[in-house]
């Protein structure tokens, strides 16, 4: 068997259903031969966020695969494998490499060595009898422990070559870590003594399907519980202990709590410093648990952490916690509920006049209330994109299911989100997948509209077009009043209709729902469909 089609059998074995990438690589054409379905889209970057979105709204369980070619095909793929390391994705990423010939000799691009510092594992395959050994690697690193993109790196003459008969390949295992049950007494020791605890989860949770177990845990402590940007949904907004999401803009009443609270407890997160997270206050006393001891005391110092899975961690904590609270919470849920609603209300009355607004151009904050307002949101998973939409729609949207928000931005590049509904789409046909974005972000992958169309994936693209780069303009004055820098142009409705999907334009605030509705029958009909909302440039955020 040629090393190509040997790739493809792992791949198969391994329970990959589509392979995602952009030709020369020979994975392509042996997977279409092993009824393996092949996605070919107009970039790599595209394909790679798409493959990121399969692992993430399954946890894990699938695992999304990209294959391209050396030199160009694998140089145009960094971004892509970039975003995914910085907001910890798994992904398997097969390059193409040159024929080892020319392998490592200048100006050859090397996957192996340039990508080293955004994948958890970078491996060149030398030797064709080495091909299942080196997915083998692969697929354990992807699948276990802290997750990252990995990569094999497959020169064009071993995916050619023979690989010796003999070979075998058994799917690689999926390993919990267990925390250190000392730790987990301190903790819980700790949890229960603290007068304001607070809960931050991370998108261990999502991995570890430990939502119910993070639910279990605030209704006993009668804690809040907030997430990160990657954790959102991992708690339902709707409770009454939620506080929201982090993020650059968040609400009133996770301002008030965090500042308040004696004792902040993260779980399944990083505590990395970002502008689209929020930040620990200074001096409040942490707690982390998370996956990769890489983590504990990275950005923030904790005074007691944990290493391990979040779902093993949580259910050790529960039934510590729920010992030594002897049977029964302590009564605390009814002030820290109305506490919170409280702080809800004056937060809401403050935004209800952006979110409910009639004027035109259209308030963002009123096109992303009414799209609330309009889809099934249990049935939705939404994304947003870098730049002001993401800062607009993730204090004010409220999941009420596990992995119904795709939240990110370690890092944050323009033109992400519409891959993830694409690849959301993909593993969830059954949801209507929605990306977010601004008329500077679909500059950068707006083409990939057309693979959405091509290869049947009817997602909803709802674009926010200000004609601007708006969350630029406070620092960038000079350049727009004498240059006019900040500026763009385009008429997207039409852009998507010429691709062959559906489009609308829409001014007007009482049409904004309408709209919606027709998109959302298009895309049950099979047609993506992009909304192009003219809005204002607006410069307001909820921010603390
Ligand atoms: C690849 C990349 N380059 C640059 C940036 C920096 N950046 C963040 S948002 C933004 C402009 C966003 O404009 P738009 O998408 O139209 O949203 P708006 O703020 O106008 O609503 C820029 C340049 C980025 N996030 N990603
Ligand atoms: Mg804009």
């Amino acid at each position: 068997m040629k090393g190509s089609a040997v790739v493809a059998q792992i791949l198969k074995r391994e329970g990959v259903e589509f392979l995602i990438g952009y030709p020369v690589n020979n994975v392509l054409e042996a997977a279409a031969e092993a009824d393996i379905r092949t996605i070919i889209v107009r970039q790599e970057r595209t394909g790679l966020h798409m493959a990121d979105a399969v692992s993430r709204v399954t946890s894990g369980e699938r695992i999304g695969v990209f294959a391209m070619q050396h030199g160009p095909g694998t140089e145009n793929a960094f971004g892509g494998v970039a975003q995914a390391y910085g907001d910890s994705v798994p992904i398997v990423v097969l390059p193409g490499g040159y024929p080892r010939r020319l392998l490592n000799i200048p100006p050859n691009f090397s996957a192996f060595m340039n990508f080293q510092h955004v994948t958890k594992w970078s491996e060149q395959v030398i030797l064709p009898e080495s091909v299942p050994d080196a997915m083998r690697r692969a697929f354990t690193q992807v699948k276990n422990g802290r997750p990252r993109p990995v990569l094999v790196e497959l020169p064009t003459d071993i995916l050619n070559a023979e690989v010796p008969d003999g070979w075998t390949y058994t799917p690689a295992p999926r390993l919990r870590t267990a925390p250190d049950p000392r730790a987990v007494t301190e903790i819980a020791a700790a949890l229960v003594a603290a007068e304001r605890p607070v809960i931050y989860a991370g998108q261990g949770v999502h991995y570890a399907k430990a939502w119910r177990q993070l639910r279990e845990l605030a209704e006993l402590l009668e804690a809040p519980v907030t997430t990160s940007l990657q954790g959102k949904s991992a708690f339902p907004e709707n409770h009454p202990l939620s506080l929201g999401s982090g993020g650059r803009s968040i609400s009133k009443q996770l301002h008030h709590f965090l500042n308040n609270a004696d004792l902040i407890f993260g779980i399944g997160c990083s505590f990395t410093s970002t502008n689209y997270g929020v930040a620990m206050p200074k001096g409040k006393r942490l707690v982390h648990a998370t996956l990769d001891a890489a983590d504990i005391n990275k950005d923030v110092a904790a005074e007691l952490a944990v290493v391990g899975d979040a779902g093993l961690t949580l259910d050790a904590l529960i039934l510590e916690v729920r010992d030594r609270l002897r049977g029964g919470p302590r009564g605390r849920a009814t002030a820290v509920t109305q506490e919170i609603k409280q702080l809800k209300t004056d937060w809401m009355a403050k935004w209800m006049p952006r979110l409910t607004q009639d004027t035109k151009p259209l308030s963002p904050y009123r096109v992303l209330w009414d799209l609330m307002h309009t889809v099934d949101v249990a049935n939705t998973i939404i994304t947003h994109d870098a730049g002001s939409p993401r800062d607009q729609i993730s204090p004010f949207w409220e999941p009420t299911e596990p992995l119904s928000y795709i939240g990110w931005g370690k890092t944050t590049q323009l033109g992400y989100g519409l891959g993830l509904a694409m690849g959301a789409k993909l593993a969830k046909p059954d949801k209507l997948c929605v990306n977010v974005w601004g008329d500077a972000a679909i500059g950068f992958t707006g083409m990939d509209f057309e693979t959405a169309v091509r290869e049947r994936i009817p997602i909803m693209s709802v674009l926010l077009n200000n004609f601007s780069m708006a969350i630029e303009l406070k620092v960038m004055k000079a350049a727009t009043e004498k240059f006019r820098s900040t500026d763009i142009s385009g008429n997207y409705a039409d852009f998507a209709k010429a691709l062959g999907g559906w489009g609308e334009r829409v001014n007007e605030p009482k049409e904004i729902a309408p709209a919606i509705k027709r998109a959302i029958a298009k895309t049950r009909e099979g047609t993506p469909a992009l909304l192009e909302f003219i809005t204002e440039k607006a410069e307001d955020f909820s921010i603390y």
